[in-house]
Order: C-alpha cells, then sequence, then structure tokens
C-alpha cells in the first residue's frame, strides 16, 4: 500500500497545505485576476481578451489538475485494468469551454467575466483550436476521452505532440492555400514532463547471442537515439471528478541539445542538423485522410510514439511487482486503426529480448491485451510498409514480424492444408516487387477483437477486406460497435439553448450523461410553446452561423432560406462533386423558370466546408468548382435569394460547433459501401437538423433508429455497387442527361475556369465513374426536390426535427464506451468518493 507508506505526520502536512479549488464566482475572480497579476504580469490597465482567456483557462487549469492529480492517485492505489488508447490523432479542437461545462462552472466564470469586463464569448474566442488530427477517426479518439472520463474509466491516451496540427485553409481566387498552423505558442492545456523521457532507437543492426546453455538471444545495436519527451494534457469528464490523461511525445535529440563536441570541433551545421532532424519526428502531422503514402517519416513517427508509450505502460505494470500473465488482466490496449500497429510488435519485442520470456508466453500476453479498431475499406487507406523500408529502420521489428507470420502461417496450413491459396492471400508479407508488410493483417493476429464501425462496415470487413481471418479464426474475434458522439461537446457546448429547452423538459441534465433518456422529448412534440421554442432555437442557430458568412466571406445570406449543409474532408468517395453538380442543376433550373414558376422555388443556401489533402488533386479541383459556382450564383440577379452557395474557409472543430446547430438538412452522401461510419451524420441529427443521405455507414442504423419518414435516403445500394461498377468498365454506361446539360454548363465555361475540371468530369464520362455519381444522379435530385417540398410543410419539419433528436440516444458514445469496456477491454469504471 502505497498511502501507508508515507508518516501520518507527512500526510496532514502535505493535505493541510494542498491545492483547493474555486467552488463559486467570486473565488474564479481572486484565480483570475491573481493569475492575470502574477503568471501573466498584466494588470486591470493591460488586459486584452487574449489575456483574459489566458488567464481563464489557468484558473480553470488549476482545477483540472487537481483533480487529475488525485485521479492519478486513486487508479494507481486501486490498481485495477486501465485502458490505453493508442491513437496517431486527437482532434480535441478547444477545450476552455468544455473545461467550465464538465466541471460545471460556466455561469461563474461568465458572471465573473462580466464583473472584469469580458464576455464569455469573447473570451472563448481566443482560443487556439488543437487540431491534431484529420477527421472522424481524430475526432473520435477525442470523443472517446471524454466519454472514459465522464464514464470513470481509469483510462490514458496516448498520441504524438505535433508541432504543427492540420494546415489552415485559406481559399484564394477559389484555391484552397495551406498555411502551417503552430499552435504550441501558450498553450495552457500541456504540462509538460522533462523527467519522463524514453531514448527510441532506430536503424542498427541485429546481433545474435548464444549463452552457455544454448539459448539464443537477440540484441539491437548500433542505431540512432531520440529522445521522448512526454506532455500531458487533463481530460476532464464531465459530471465527474475523474480527470484523465492524454500523454502526448514530443521528439528531440537524445542529448537534449545540439551535439557540443560537433559544435566545437567546428561542425556547426551538422550539431545542429542532428538536432532538427530529431525533431522532426513530431514536428507535423500528416494532412491524408484516408489515404496512406508509405513516407519514412510516417513510420518513424509510428515507432517513435509506439516505443514510447509501450515504455511507459510497461514501466508502470513493473512497479506494481506482478508476474508478466497479469499483464492482460492489468492492461488494455486499443489501437486506432493501423497506425500503432508496430506497438504489437514492440511488446513482443519487450517480452522476449528485454524480460527474457519465451516466445508462446510472450504473445500469449500481446494478443490478450491488444485490440484494433478500423474505419475504413478504401484499399488506397490500408496501409503497407516496403520490407526494405523496415528492414533498414526497425531491423529486429522485422525479424519478429517474420517470426509471427510464420507461426501463424504454419496454423493455417494445418487447419486449411486442402486450400492452396490461402497462404499467400493472408500471410502478412505480400510477396510483391518490393515486398510489403500488411499493417492489417498483423493488427488482427496480434489482436483478441478486431471491430469496425458501423453495422454494414463492419459486415463487408467479414464479407470481404477480412474473409479469410473469419474463417481462420472463426467470427467471435471479429465485431461491430457503431460509433457515436459526446452529447456535452455536441449538443451541450454547441447548442447550449437547446440542451436547456430539453434539460427544462426532462427535469434537469442528467440525459446528458444518459442520452437514452431524450427519447422522453417525444411526448413535446404537439406541444405548442415547446414547438415554437424548438424553432426560435433553430433560427438564432441560423442566425449565428449567417453571422460567421457574414464577417468571412462577406455574402448576405437570408435565415430563411433552407440550410444546407455538407461539412467533412473533402474526398470522392464523400462526393462534394454531386452536391455541387445537384447545385448546379439546380441553378440551372431556376435560370430555366418563368417569374410565376420561381415563386414557388424554395430559396436555399448550400453550404460547404472542408479541407483537401494537399497532394489530392481531384479533392482540390472539387474545392475550386464549388468557388467558381459560388462566384457566378451569388452574384446573379436572376436567382438573387433563391439559391447562395457558400464556401466555409477551415473548417475545424470549432466552427463545427456553429455550423452543426444551424442546419436545416446536412449531406451524407457517400457511394453506398465507402464511408465507415460517418460521425458528423449523428451531430447534426442531435441538433435537430435533417438529413439527405446514402444508405451507408451509420446512416442506415440512424434511419433504423429514427424512423424512415424522418430521413431522405437515396441512391443505389452497396451490394449494386461491384455489380455497377463491373458494367461500367466493360462500357455498359450512359451519363445521366441532367448531369450532362451540368456539365455542357461547366464546359462551356459558364463557371470559368473551365480546363481546371476537365479531369473532374472526365473521371465520370471517360473513366468509368467509380463512385457511381451518374447513376445516383437523378436519384440525389429528385430526393432534394422531395426535401423542398417537405420544407414549405414547417409543422411536420418540425415533427421531424424533434422526433428525430428524441430517437437518437443510441449514438452516445457512451454507449459506444461501455460496449468496448464490456465486450473488448473488460475493464470497470472506478467510482469516486467525495
Ligand atoms: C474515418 N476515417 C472514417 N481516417 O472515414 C469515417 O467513416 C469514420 O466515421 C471515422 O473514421 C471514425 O470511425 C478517418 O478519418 C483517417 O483520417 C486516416 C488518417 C490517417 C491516414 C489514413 C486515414
Amino acid at each position: 500500500n502505497v498511502e501507508a507508506s508515507i508518516p501520518e505526520p507527512l500526510r496532514e502536512a502535505w493535505r493541510k497545505h494542498s491545492a483547493s479549488e474555486f467552488t463559486n464566482k467570486e473565488e474564479f475572480e481572486t484565480e483570475l485576476v491573481r493569475h492575470i497579476e502574477t503568471t501573466l504580469a498584466r494588470s486591470l490597465y493591460n488586459c486584452d481578451e487574449l489575456a483574459a482567456y489566458s488567464g481563464t483557462a489557468l484558473a480553470f487549469r488549476d482545477r483540472l489538475i487537481i483533480e487529475w492529480n488525485k485521479t492519478q492517485q486513486r487508479q494507481t492505489f486501486t490498481d485495477q485494468k486501465r485502458v490505453y488508447y493508442l491513437s496517431l490523432e486527437f482532434l480535441m479542437g478547444r477545450a476552455l469551454d468544455n473545461a467550465m461545462l464538465n466541471v460545471g462552472m460556466k455561469e461563474a466564470a461568465r458572471e465573473g467575466l462580466k464583473d472584469l469586463g469580458f464576455r464569455i464569448e469573447d473570451v472563448i474566442n481566443q482560443e487556439h483550436d488543437a487540431a491534431l488530427g484529420n477527421g472522424g477517426l481524430g475526432r473520435l479518439a477525442a470523443c472517446f476521452l471524454d466519454s472514459m472520463a465522464t464514464l470513470n474509466y481509469p483510462a490514458w491516451g496516448y498520441g504524438l505532440r505535433y508541432r504543427y496540427g492540420i494546415f489552415k485553409q485559406e481559399i484564394i481566387n477559389g484555391y484552397q492555400v495551406e498555411i502551417p498552423d503552430y499552435w504550441l505558442d501558450n498553450n495552457p492545456w500541456e504540462f509538460p514532463r522533462h523527467e519522463i523521457t524514453v531514448d527510441i532507437q532506430f536503424y542498427g543492426n541485429v546481433k545474435k547471442i548464444q549463452d552457455e546453455n544454448g539459448k539464443i538471444t537477440h540484441s539491437w545495436e548500433d542505431g540512432e537515439v531520440v529522445q521522448a519527451t512526454a506532455y500531458d494534457v487533463p481530460i476532464p469528464g464531465y459530471g465527474t471528478k475523474t480527470t484523465n490523461n492524454l500523454r502526448l511525445w514530443s521528439s528531440k535529440a537524445s542529448s537534449g541539445e545540439f551535439d557540443f563536441q560537433k559544435f566545437n570541433a567546428g561542425d556547426y551545421e551538422s550539431a545542429v542538423a542532428d538536432q532538427q532532424n530529431a525533431e522532426t519526428i513530431s514536428a507535423v502531422l500528416y494532412p491524408n485522410d484516408n489515404l496512406e503514402r508509405g513516407k519514412e517519416l510516417r513510420l518513424k513517427q509510428q515507432y517513435f510514439w509506439c516505443a514510447a508509450s509501450l515504455f511507459d505502460i510497461v514501466r508502470r505494470f513493473k512497479k506494481t511487482k506482478r508476474a508478466w500473465s497479469e499483464f492482460p488482466e492489468q492492461i488494455a490496449i486499443q489501437l486506432n486503426d493501423t497506425h500503432p500497429t508496430l506497438a504489437i510488435v514492440e511488446l513482443q519485442r519487450i517480452l522476449i529480448d528485454k524480460e527474457g520470456l519465451e516466445w508462446d508466453e510472450a504473445w500469449g500476453i500481446v494478443t490478450k491485451t491488444f485490440s484494433y479498431t478500423n474505419h475504413t475499406v478504401l484499399p488506397e487507406a490500408l496501409e503497407k510498409w516496403s520490407v526494405p523500408l523496415m528492414q533498414n529502420l526497425l531491423p529486429r521489428h522485422l525479424q519478429i514480424i517474420y517470426e509471427i507470420n510464420l507461426f501463424f502461417l504454419q496454423s493455417v496450413e494445418k487447419r486449411f492444408p486442402k486450400d492452396r491459396d490461402i497462404l499467400s492471400r493472408v500471410s502478412i508479407i505480400e510477396e510483391s516487387h518490393p515486398k510489403m508488410v500488411r499493417m492489417a493483417y498483423l493488427a488482427i493476429i496480434g489482436s483478441h477483437k478486431v471491430n469496425g464501425v458501423a453495422e454494414l462496415h463492419s459486415d463487408l470487413l467479414k464479407t470481404t477486406l477480412f474473409k479469410d481471418f473469419v474463417e481462420i479464426y472463426g467470427p467471435d474475434r471479429f465485431m461491430n460497435v457503431t460509433n457515436g458522439i459526446t452529447p456535452r461537446r455536441w449538443l451541450h457546448q454547441a447548442n447550449p439553448r437547446l440542451s436547456a429547452l430539453i434539460a427544462e423538459k426532462l427535469g434537469g441534465y442528467d440525459f446528458l450523461k444518459d442520452l437514452t433518456l431524450l427519447d422522453k422529448i417525444e411526448a413535446f412534440v404537439d406541444d405548442k410553446a415547446f414547438r415554437e421554442e424548438w424553432s426560435t432555437i433553430k433560427r438564432e442557430n441560423k442566425l449565428r452561423l449567417a453571422k460567421h458568412i457574414k464577417s468571412t466571406t462577406g455574402f448576405d445570406v437570408n435565415p430563411n432560406a433552407l440550410f444546407d449543409v455538407q461539412v467533412k474532408r473533402i474526398h470522392e468517395y464523400k462526393r462534394q462533386q454531386l452536391n455541387i453538380f445537384g447545385v448546379i442543376h439546380r441553378y440551372l433550373s431556376i435560370k430555366a423558370m418563368s417569374a410565376e414558376e420561381k415563386k414557388k422555388v424554395v430559396p436555399r443556401v448550400q453550404i460547404f466546408g472542408g479541407k483537401a489533402a494537399p497532394g489530392y488533386w481531384m479533392a482540390k479541383t472539387i474545392i475550386h468548382l464549388i468557388n467558381k459556382v459560388a462566384e457566378v450564383v451569388n452574384k446573379d440577379p436572376e436567382v438573387g435569394d433563391l439559391l447562395k452557395v457558400i464556401f466555409i474557409e477551415d473548417y475545424n472543430v470549432s466552427k463545427a460547433e456553429i455550423i452543426c446547430p444551424a442546419s436545416d438538412i446536412s449531406e451524407h452522401i457517400s457511394t453506398a459501401g465507402t464511408e465507415g461510419s460517418g460521425t458528423s451524420n449523428m451531430k447534426f441529427v442531435l441538433n435537430g437538423g435533417l438529413i439527405i443521405g446514402t444508405c451507408d455507414g451509420a446512416n442506415i442504423e440512424i434511419t433504423r433508429e429514427i424512423g424512415e419518414q424522418n430521413i431522405f435516403l437515396f441512391g443505389n445500394l452497396a451490394e449494386d455497387v461491384e455489380d455497377l461498377r463491373h458494367r461500367h468498365f466493360y462500357g455498359d454506361f450512359k451519363i445521366d442527361p441532367q448531369l450532362e446539360r451540368v456539365f455542357d454548363a461547366i464546359k462551356s465555361n459558364t463557371f470559368g475556369d473551365k480546363g481546371d475540371f476537365s479531369a473532374l468530369t472526365a473521371s465520370i464520362e471517360e473513366h468509368g465513374d467509380y463512385y457511381l455519381v451518374s447513376d445516383d444522379f437523378n436519384s440525389y435530385i429528385t430526393t432534394h426536390d422531395m426535401v423542398d417540398e417537405a420544407f414549405q410543410n414547417q409543422e411536420e419539419w418540425l415533427a421531424k426535427s424533434i422526433t428525430s433528436v428524441a430517437r437518437m440516444g443510441f449514438f452516445s458514445m457512451d454507449r459506444v464506451t461501455n460496449e468496448y469496456a464490456d465486450s473488448i477491454w473488460n475493464v470497470e469504471p472506478l467510482p469516486v468518493r467525495d
């Protein structure tokens, strides 16, 4: 017992002087002013909004860190099983608003700031997003952290502390331009732990050593060493004192400084270059979404982060002096996609090379510890690493991978002696030139559970990509856990008025901890006052977005128009091109109308947002087209208010918090069978927006929950996609005539820059229309007509909106986290006693 080992008088002294938390407005103000005057060295006379933000953040940070300390002590003392969530991305967004709400002190802060001359909204807006992620995968990791803390699970996140997060996007002359996102200056939310450093090795070679009993061991020698330093970010749960830890690793040269010997010998460049090389590892987040490029630096990042995290986890375990066999009873490690798969190999290496365990015992421990989540079936996103690259960078790991593969293939051969092809199909090593390591296969083989993120996606994994592995391991290793979102950020924080209205009807905010309670608001669907308030809130949220649009683009949009939103990473499979073609179709139709006909048109604001990976030309072309269409449409007097096209620059988490509550309808229109789950669909519905979507990802389960009368589904089904592609390939393809009209407009330079768009139209007309844009076009535009018609009946629209929200309980991240905890991690919450 660690506690008992400290003498009582000592404990008493620490207890007496231990830091205390502010509990009301007055105490908050004292803390705020103290931080402004001392930590920040400012005063009443030179405290601007940024200083007010920093002071407020520091005051809340103090609170978090006090609870963080207690939580960590509690978790260490009880020594129960912990979860480690390994993710290369944590798309956290802003922390202050979240911290204020989670500890229940936002109103006190609002009043306190007001006393001192500040508006809380302005202060919150000073914060830079922590944008350490690309899209859905990174945001899911952030939602996990929120839920795990809220539900009191002993859980840590492990990631990389990128100096540059996802780039900032500017639109210049209609083109995306990338600006570096340096976000670390004055970040009050991280605690550097310079005392927690780990040496990480790369390159070098492996020596085989035989001892006097003939036992062979391996030693990895002569590599380059880089140092990993820990930075901790406290993660507060909502309405609980549990404050978990997100540990991010930062790289630097192993001496921590540049090499003075080289420096003094006059070799300045190389002294500084070594240091810069080391720092490069954690310098930047790779900005690809659903694409892997096989760059050496990326593999270095992965190993650096896996090795540092594993070292930390093992060190913590060893302090408990338990037997190795207890490792999986104490530790669960979740792999967020295949990016951390090297952790499997690293743990095996530690156990056999460093701790002297036998292979089989070690491998048993490894497979019981790890589990793997797959997020996509897109072949271009499946990680493969070239064998020569790995041989050079991680020679010992490659040996271990070969060994894992050998034992695995032997067992497969024994079970399927008649299947001649199966070995090459399931081998971790792909026999190509060069040979490649298939990371997903390694992740499956090294884990006890593998899950997809929505029912359709998990089914597709089992019947296509991982089919052989289902045969080999049986169906129990493969499961589905449909994604969710945290209602704290995505309802309470993003849409405080809607949250308050719901709380008023339900008699409190318990629904934020048990989202299934939302079903009780369905009883108010006919309540006149409730309905009015509901639609007022939507209007206010639309006004807030309209204001944002005005201040960032200069355009006025009519808040009575139907706001149709598609915000997400730009990708051909997500089909923003289908959307913009639909918009062009609408534009051409309006222009062809008589004045009488125009009176019947439902005015629309088509809102787009999202980043394209810097090297993804087709995605960039789509952004360019959207902006060119906007230029023409928005100033066309024949169209006026009937159609506006807006591209919101630099879509990120904090913008999503303004956008999601403001949609009437949002678009989730990926080619069926391509989207893992999608999670923004859930955010929009939870905020009272309806959705138009394909039968893909979680749209299907959203439909099941809210009812098909409350969603606009269209398009071909996943089961028909393969056949359609096949037919296209054999020339059985005729472009949809309405789409052809759209293409004619583009080609006749209606929107300018016509040459720039030829690759986009050609991908459909000439290159097989892989994403079935033409096949789905007619269904898409007729469904949009149905949307317009439905929107004209505002009473029914409102009923759909309320009913849908009421039925969204299933999509809480808390349900997701509990499912992982019960059926994958086998961990229990650690309740907090006051
Ligand atoms: C996303 N994947 C899926 N990957 O596309 C989405 O359907 C799902 O809802 C979400 O995960 C959460 O499960 C995704 O965002 C990436 O961005 C990777 C980044 C690193 C390179 C490979 C893609």
